[in-house]
């Protein structure tokens, strides 16, 4: 694969600030071997040892050894991925309470401490060097006394526990996209989750050697309290060292903050996608299956809670992914593949209607981890909007739990966190797509941008070009925020291509990034917006669930020029006989012309002052904005305005 997008990010080349300050456990032998010294041995044993020295790659055994040294376990435990090695973890997880199995074969139950719910954005920072700027909308720590910080926690953090060394690979094996990286955690539960959510990687790394730059994740828990959750979460920390290429986590659980590979790495690899000349992107991959037997991937970016997995899991369609995609382009195509192999994906309100293929995995024996659901005295779990009734009892992520219980600020304590998940393997659902696991990723058809979005955007809409949809659906991108982060909640962000969370470039690099990354693609993708969530002015949702069904079959028939549409001043909307005929193929149902005129009517003033917001952002806090974003912006106003003039302030789509 070509990179063709050429960006220099600003950091200096200082190499392992961290190793050097520390005594280091191994020592250099001719050729760039390393000797472990006898402490490491100690702890590692033989047979560990062993499976660490057929890897011939020294800067690994360095890490593990000064990771030993810092943290200094009883003992390690290397995952050379056999099947004996997982057995081992999976047990090691129930043996010491971090899980508890349930009354299905296969499924255990994992509690996060109550305040431990969510992505803790505050405490979750970037290192950087002094002088080194990524602009005020991204959550950066001086690296120097950060890792001092950090070090001081975790020396000794595993004294009397022991430590697994994993491998892993994000991205297929043996690919273009993969990325070899090495987990090194004390917690079975979150290793035992990565080697759901992951492909294994000791093989890569044995075949690899020390060719390829990896990623490098630490995890401690720290101490856990009777329930098995953590102790400590003033001490909580998450540090992104991109200078190392480095993860470090420490007092936490939640799955968002310790699974190293997920939106750790994921910071890691869009720094390094910039340099080389690819994205990582916040993005399910699904197949639209089309007339005949034609199967369009799309991507679709969406905020955590805003729909991403159930439109992963659309009846009727396949799923490669449903949370980060890795996108190159090769031979004037786009193309991207799932990072991950498994799902850990939010419960709350999977039910048996409308989330048929998730519904049977949740109830099928196989390996999969429940946090912070309901388990009833029966050992079956609960969560909210599952079908029947809300058990009277159970055991959640508040401990003993009952129907009306309060927690100390008097607010009831619903039966599961509204953040509770699910992880399981892609593999076991019965919508799998059968390009999950190839080398060369799918063929990118379109692209979707969705947010949390209650009175401004029509359900589906699509952009007049790549450039127009970059910046008017993506860049532009806002969302009410959610329980996946801790925080309020219902409040409207910007969050640009749903990323902001995770990104470790500056915004306005990242949005220009964007902008050029198609230039060498024949056919680009089409980019459109979905909204899931507009509200009438009775405040209520005026799309159901499964209408968003419809919305992909259509948009798939505009990939390949299929229907028409109508050009309004935001984008291009659907027909409504298109859509008539689309309901009553898809969903058996009516589909009546007032809700049409509902659903798709611009609402200007809204359009405008969401323009408003935006343009004040970038020009206050992204100061590297491309110029392009404001004229594109202007533009839309310019139309919206023109409109207003002419046909007033809503507008239905029988105007156009
Ligand atoms: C999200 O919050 O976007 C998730 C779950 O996908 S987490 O692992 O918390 O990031
Ligand atoms: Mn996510």
């Amino acid at each position: 694969m070509t990179p063709y997008v050429h960006v220099e990010i600003p950091l200096v080349p200082v190499r392992l600030i961290y190793y050097t300050t520390v005594s280091c456990g191994v020592r250099r032998t001719g050729a760039g071997n390393v000797d472990f010294y006898n402490g490491v041995k100690t702890r590692l044993g033989q047979a560990n040892l062993r499976k660490l020295e057929a890897i011939d790659n020294p800067s690994l055994h360095q890490f593990i050894a000064e990771c030993i040294e810092l943290c200094a376990p009883e003992k390690v435990f290397v995952c050379a991925d056999t099947p004996e090695d997982m057995h081992y973890l999976r047990e090691s997880a129930l043996r010491r309470g971090e899980e508890a199995p349930l009354a299905i074969e296969g499924h255990t139950i994992h509690f996060d401490n109550y305040a431990d719910q969510g992505r803790d954005k505050k405490n979750t920072g970037i290192l950087v060097p002094p002088g080194m700027d990524l602009g005020a909308a991204i959550e950066t720590k001086e690296r120097e006394p950060a890792l001092r910080d950090i070090r001081a926690i975790l020396k000794g953090i595993m004294a009397g526990k022991e430590m697994s060394v994993c491998f892993f690979c994000l991205g297929p094996t043996n690919s273009v996209f993969s990325i070899p990286c090495v987990q090194i955690t004390d917690s079975s539960y979150v290793a035992h989750s990565e080697t759901i959510l992951y492909r294994p990687g000791y093989r890569e790394f044995l075949r690899e050697g020390r060719r390829k730059p990896f990623f490098k994740l630490l995890h401690s828990q720290g101490e856990l309290d009777e329930r098995k959750t953590c102790k400590n979460l003033k001490n909580r920390r998450i540090y992104i060292d991109p200078m190392d290429d480095i993860v470090y986590s420490v007092n936490t659980q939640y799955g968002g903050n310790t699974i190293g590979l997920k939106k750790l790495a994921m910071r890691l690899a869009i720094r390094r996608g910039a340099q080389e000349g690819w994205l990582t992107e916040h993005m399910l991959i699904m197949g639209v299956h089309g007339p005949g037997r034609r199967v369009t991937y799309f991507l679709g970016a969406f905020p955590s809670l805003c729909g991403k997995t159930s439109t992963a899991m659309l009846q009727g369609e396949s799923i490669v992914g449903d949370d980060i995609a890795y996108l190159r382009t090769k031979s004037g195509e786009l193309r991207a593949a799932n990072v991950e192999k498994g799902m850990f994906g939010i419960i709350q309100g999977v039910n048996s209607q409308d989330d048929p293929s998730q519904w049977k995995a949740l109830n099928s024996p196989g390996e999969i981890i429940f946090s912070n659901v309901l388990v009833t005295p029966e050992r079956g779990v609960y969560w909210i909007g599952k079908d029947g009734p809300v058990p009277p009892q159970g055991v959640n992520h508040s401990g003993d739990w009952w129907i009306g219980k309060k927690d100390n600020d008097g607010k009831e304590i619903p039966p599961s966190h509204p953040n509770a998940r699910f992880t399981l393997a892609i593999e076991s659902l019965d919508n799998v797509d059968a390009a999950l696991h190839d080398p060369e990723g799918v063929r990118v058809g379109a692209i979707v941008y969705g947010g949390r979005d209650s009175d401004t955007s029509v359900p589906v809409e699509e952009s007049f070009d790549w450039t127009h949809g970059i910046i008017m659906k993506g860049a532009a991108l806002e969302s009410e925020t959610t329980a996946a982060t801790l925080g309020k909640e219902g409040v409207r962000e910007f969050n640009p291509m749903s990323n902001l969370d995770f990104l470790s470039i500056p915004v306005g690099r990242y949005v220009q990034i964007n902008l050029d990354f198609v230039r060498v693609v024949k056919n680009a993708p089409r980019i459109f917006s979905v909204n899931y969530f507009i509200k009438g002015r009775d405040g209520k949702f005026l799309n159901k669930k499964t209408d968003k069904r419809v919305w992909y079959k259509w948009m798939e028939l505009r990939v390949h020029g299929d229907v028409d549409a109508i050009r309004t001043p935001t984008g291009l909307i659907p027909r409504y006989g298109d859509l008539k005929k689309l309901f009553r193929e898809v969903l058996s149902e009516e589909y009546s012309e007032n809700d049409y005129r509902d659903q798709f009517m611009l609402r200007v003033s809204e359009n405008l002052a969401k323009i408003d917001r935006v343009s004040h952002i970038y020009k206050t806090v992204v100061t590297d904005t491309p110029e392009i974003l404001f004229s594109v912006l202007e533009e839309q106003r310019k139309r919206l305005l023109d409109a207003r003039e002419k046909f007033g302030e809503y507008i239905t789509p029988d105007k156009w």
